[in-house]
């Protein structure tokens, strides 16, 4: 190995020894990847949960050490948004409500709220120096200005993120709108939010946040996955379509989605609300902060028969898509007369052309020579353009409501990494390198992009009017929490 020295980084509030590796080779950095986690699927039957609503308009979400039963039969040490359970309620708006959420900190250490993907005043956004203290809370007021889609919250302080996610701290914010209302997607017990996680859980059912070096170059990867909360669920259905919203909540873990009877997902929307028009597709590669909004149908199908949610095997770098397996069971129980139609057209939302962009950036994310001073002067494991995450220094200056062209270089890397911007929404435009392409469920508007290693990722991002300071980050949260986050400020 060609690696230049060592240091301590502060990780998750853990001290760990890590080589800082300088110019570092591939090879030499392939040697501390390690072993892919093999996943462990449960038995498939518990029953999915699905986290009730909450009207954004006036919402009480109090963080908290607490239990919930993700493994049959266990009980585990979670963090919720409440007492006796995982995760936090849905919170559901309309476009122009006005947010109203007051957040309690009753955990033993700092955390707030980021609210993904949608725009909010800088600091609403949850910025880690926004946080509320053990014992403090915070209030949250803004309107919301997004299109109807799939957004969600999460925690955000520095170097906490990762294991306070990890522990429990996640919900989706549902907004809709009369676009949206007009074309009578499935709604109610047939519109399901499902958040797919991994945690490492011991034999009592409790997952603690202890990332080992693995881990952190990698993000931490569990051998159990979660739907709502509960490892390998299933669901019983009806024989009709549902409107199914994948989240990626998981920290380091991507996923390569199909249905195991080989039907195709009618691909409805993606990070930032409704795509132009629906879409076939028989996979879709979520990365961590990602979200798919997607229709399936059970129509047809005889009562008793099965269809898995799963994950196939995808290219991925050194360590990840090696390994196929079920995420949730749909049992179908009843049969419908239920006829709903796929419309045609979903949303006219407008194409940015590249050329209404102002200016190019361009970020090298490939992790090369990282010399930063995340956590006060100690070696950077991660870094975008060399530089990571300092609350003291400004990173990129953007004009308000500026349209730009931004760049997500990882040719030269060996992680994959989903790139996501806090105060502006993007579209992508081209992908050159690796897969070579931009996929249907990265059309529409998006937060966060995924640049395999070898990729170039080109999006064209619409910054809001909100002045302030905003970051953007690696959505691999162990990428995140040692330094793979900038500051912006948009004035
Ligand atoms: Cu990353």
């Amino acid at each position: 190995m060609a690696c230049a020295g060592t240091g301590v980084a502060l990780f998750g509030g853990t001290s760990v020894l890590l080589t800082a590796c300088g110019g570092c080779n591939k090879e030499g950095m392939m040697d501390m990847g390690g072993a892919a986690t093999e996943v462990v699927e449960g038995a498939f039957d518990a029953m999915l949960p699905v986290p009730p609503t909450m009207p954004a308009t006036a919402a009480t979400l109090s963080a908290q050490r607490t239990t919930a039963g993700v493994f049959k039969g266990k009980t585990s040490s979670v963090s919720g948004y409440q007492s006796g359970g995982i995760l936090g309620s849905t919170l559901t708006a309309t476009k122009g409500d006005t947010v109203n959420a007051v957040f309690q900190n009753n955990l033993n250490e700092a955390s707030n709220l980021h609210w993904h993907g949608l725009l909010t005043p800088a600091n609403m956004d949850g910025h880690p120096k926004d946080v509320a203290q053990p014992g403090g809370s915070l209030t949250y007021a803004f309107p919301v200005v997004n299109r109807a889609g799939t957004y969600w919250y999460h925690p955000h302080p520095d170097m906490k993120t990762a294991k306070q996610a990890y522990e429990g701290l996640a919900g989706f914010f549902l907004v809709t709108d009369a676009e949206e209302q007009a074309l009578g997607l499935p709604s109610g017990e047939y519109d399901l939010p499902l958040v797919i996680q991994d945690k490492r859980a011991d034999s009592n059912g409790n997952f603690s946040y202890s990332p080992d070096m693995t881990d952190m170059m990698n993000g931490l990867l569990g051998e159990s996955v979660l739907v709502n909360g509960v490892h390998s669920p299933f669901a019983e259905v009806v024989a009709r379509t549902y409107r199914l919203r994948l989240l990626n909540g998981s920290n380091g873990r991507i996923y390569n989605l199909a249905l195991s009877n080989g039907e195709a997902f009618i691909l409805i929307g993606s990070d930032g609300g409704l795509l132009a028009a629906p879409e076939a597709v028989t996979a879709i590669l979520l990365a961590p902060g990602e979200r798919a909004d997607v229709l399936v149908s059970f129509a047809g199908q005889a009562v008793g028969s099965e269809v898995f949610l799963e994950s196939k095997t995808f290219d991925g770098g050194e360590y990840q898509g090696k390994q196929a397996f079920s995420i949730l069971k749909f049992k179908v129980a009843e049969s419908s007369t239920n006829s709903f139609e796929i419309p045609a057209v979903l949303s006219g939302y407008a194409l940015l052309p590249e050329a209404s962009a102002t200016r190019s950036r361009s970020f090298d994310i490939s992790n090369g020579g990282g010399h930063g001073g995340h956590g006060g002067g100690m070696m950077a494991m991660h870094n975008i353009g060399g530089k990571s995450y300092d609350e003291s220094r400004i990173d990129e200056t953007i004009t308000a409501g500026a349209t730009e062209l931004w760049t997500f270089d990882n040719t030269e890397g060996i992680d994959p990494h989903p790139m996501h911007l806090h105060g502006a929404l993007f579209q992508v435009l081209d992908r050159t390198g690796g897969r070579g392409q931009v996929f249907p469920h990265e059309k529409g508007w998006k937060d966060t992009v995924l640049a395999m290693p070898g990729e170039k990722v080109r999006v064209i991002a619409a910054f809001g009017q909100e002045k302030g300071v905003f970051v953007f980050h690696c959505h691999n949260l162990e990428h995140e929490d040692s330094g793979m986050m900038l500051q912006m400020e948009i004035n």
